[in-house]
Formats: structure tokens, C-alpha cells, sequence
């Protein structure tokens, strides 16, 4: 069997001390830390997700797979960064995952892979009221805000952080990327953001591209 496929395996099965042994193992076999999480780990979330959706799985057992995922993460982690450290770009960057909504795996792997391009990262965590992130924006004069939502409910409160950074006039300096699962480009468009990423990878290319731009 891949390494791949008992990564995913062991998130299904909320296995942490898999989880763990496999990261070790797939950093052993000099494997790459991000193909690591996005297509063993994150193939294994899919599955949960699917499994969850039509009653296969329940609470408990998605939040111990979240358990599991966390913990392998946590060994690549330091790997990815010791990977990129040439480090080629900069600005500041503020990452939430939106009000309401409390998942914050798929944010966390976009919070290391923008460090480590070179970007320093302010990260407000979960379930962040939309009237707090734009002032932390102001506060913290960021170049980039880029927000999380995993649900379709609260994917909903994207477009008001538009209103908050226009009611606060710095809408046109800063570039508002946002992503996660049910966010789309089309929505991304129709809300009125600068940018969307399907994922963590994507993402640092999007936000690249638009500092690049607008520098
Ligand atoms: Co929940 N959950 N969950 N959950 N959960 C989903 C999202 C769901 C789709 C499952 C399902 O039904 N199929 C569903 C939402 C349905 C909807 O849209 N309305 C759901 C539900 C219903 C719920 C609860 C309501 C369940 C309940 O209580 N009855 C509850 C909600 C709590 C709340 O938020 N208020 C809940 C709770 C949880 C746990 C706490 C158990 C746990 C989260 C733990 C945590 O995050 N700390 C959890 C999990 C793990 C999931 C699934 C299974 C996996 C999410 C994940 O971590 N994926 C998820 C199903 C799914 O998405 N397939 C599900 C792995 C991660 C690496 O991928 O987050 O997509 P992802 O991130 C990717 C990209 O999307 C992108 O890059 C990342 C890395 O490549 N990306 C960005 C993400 N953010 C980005 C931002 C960017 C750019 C790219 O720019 C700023």
C-alpha cells in the first residue's frame, strides 16, 4: 500500500499515533511534506467528510480524524519550512477563519505555507467576527487579508468584510483573498474579493502574484 494511502487511511480511522509514525516515515523517505498533506492527509479529511455527509461517521469520530491530521501535520510542519527558506517575497498578511465557523486545519496548512514564502503572518484563529478582522486589518496595516470558511452557512459573512473594509476606507489598499472548500472563484468574483485559492499552494501564488501587482 502508498504511503500516500495510509496517511488517509489513518485520518479516517482518527488515528494519531499512525498519523505521526507515517509523517516520520514519509519525512524519512525524503518525501515532499506538502504532497504529504495534501494527498495523503487531506485525501484521507475528503473521505471524512463524504462518510460524515451521509451518516457513516459522526461528530466524535471527525473531530478525533481532525485530531489525527493536526498531529501528522505538526511533524511535517518544521520540514516544510526548513524546505523553503529562500525566502524571495514580503509582506503582511492576516489570516482568520470566518465568524461562526470553527475549522481551522485547511487555514493553519495556508498560515505555513505563506510563512514560509516569506511573508509574515498574523493569524486571528477561528471563528473570527467579521467587525474584528477588518479592524485588525486597519490595526495592523496588512497588505493581504485572506479568510477561511469551510460552510456553506458561514461563507455567507465573506461579503460583509468587503462593507466593514469600505465602511473603514481601507478596502482599496488591501487585497482580500479568500478559500476554502465551498468557496468558489466565481463567488470569490461575486463578492467582490481580489483573489480565491482551491488550496494552501495555490494560495501563495495568488497572493505573490497580487502583491507583485499592486507593488
Ligand atoms: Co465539519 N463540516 N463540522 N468539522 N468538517 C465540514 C466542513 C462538512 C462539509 C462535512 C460534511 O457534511 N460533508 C460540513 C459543512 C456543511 C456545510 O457546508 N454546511 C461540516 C459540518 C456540518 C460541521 C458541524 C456543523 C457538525 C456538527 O456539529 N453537527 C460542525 C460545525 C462547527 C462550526 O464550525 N461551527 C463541524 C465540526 C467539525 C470538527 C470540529 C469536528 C472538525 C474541524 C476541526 C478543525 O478544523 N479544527 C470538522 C472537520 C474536520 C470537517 C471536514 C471533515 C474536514 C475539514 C478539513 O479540515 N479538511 C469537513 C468536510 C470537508 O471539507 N471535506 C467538514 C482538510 C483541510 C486541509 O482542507 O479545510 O478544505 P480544507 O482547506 C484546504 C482548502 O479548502 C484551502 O486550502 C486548504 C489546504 O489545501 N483553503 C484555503 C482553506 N482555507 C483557505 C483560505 C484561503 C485559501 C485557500 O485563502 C485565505
Amino acid at each position: 500500500m502508498s504511503i500516500l494511502k495510509e496517511m488517509a487511511d489513518a485520518v479516517v480511522a482518527g488515528d494519531v499515533e499512525a498519523c505521526r509514525a507515517l509523517a516520520e516515515k514519509a519525512v524519512a523517505e525524503g518525501m515532499d511534506p506538502v504532497k504529504a498533506i495534501q494527498g495523503g492527509f487531506s485525501a484521507g479529511m475528503d473521505r471524512v467528510g463524504r462518510q460524515f455527509e451521509c451518516g457513516d461517521m459522526y461528530l466524535p469520530e471527525m473531530m478525533q480524524a481532525a485530531d489525527a491530521m493536526n498531529a501528522g501535520v505538526a511533524i511535517l510542519k518544521p520540514h516544510i519550512e526548513s524546505q523553503q527558506n529562500g525566502l524571495i517575497d514580503s509582506g503582511k498578511v492576516l489570516l482568520a477563519t470566518i465568524q461562526g465557523d470553527m475549522h481551522d486545519i485547511g487555514k493553519n496548512i495556508v498560515k505555513i505555507l505563506i510563512s514560509t514564502a516569506g511573508f509574515e503572518v498574523i493569524d486571528l484563529g477561528r471563528n473570527v467576527m467579521v467587525s474584528d478582522i477588518a479592524e485588525r486589518a486597519e490595526e495592523e496595516v496588512v497588505d493581504v487579508l485572506g479568510v477561511s470558511a469551510l460552510m456553506t452557512t458561514t461563507m455567507g459573512y465573506m461579503p460583509e468584510v468587503v462593507e466593514e473594509l469600505e465602511e473603514l476606507g481601507i478596502r482599496d489598499r488591501i487585497i482580500y483573498l479568500v478559500g476554502g472548500a465551498p468557496v468558489t472563484e466565481e463567488w470569490a468574483r461575486e463578492i467582490g474579493s481580489d483573489g480565491y485559492a482551491s488550496d494552501a499552494a495555490e494560495a501563495v501564488r495568488v497572493v505573490k502574484e497580487l502583491v507583485r501587482k499592486k507593488a
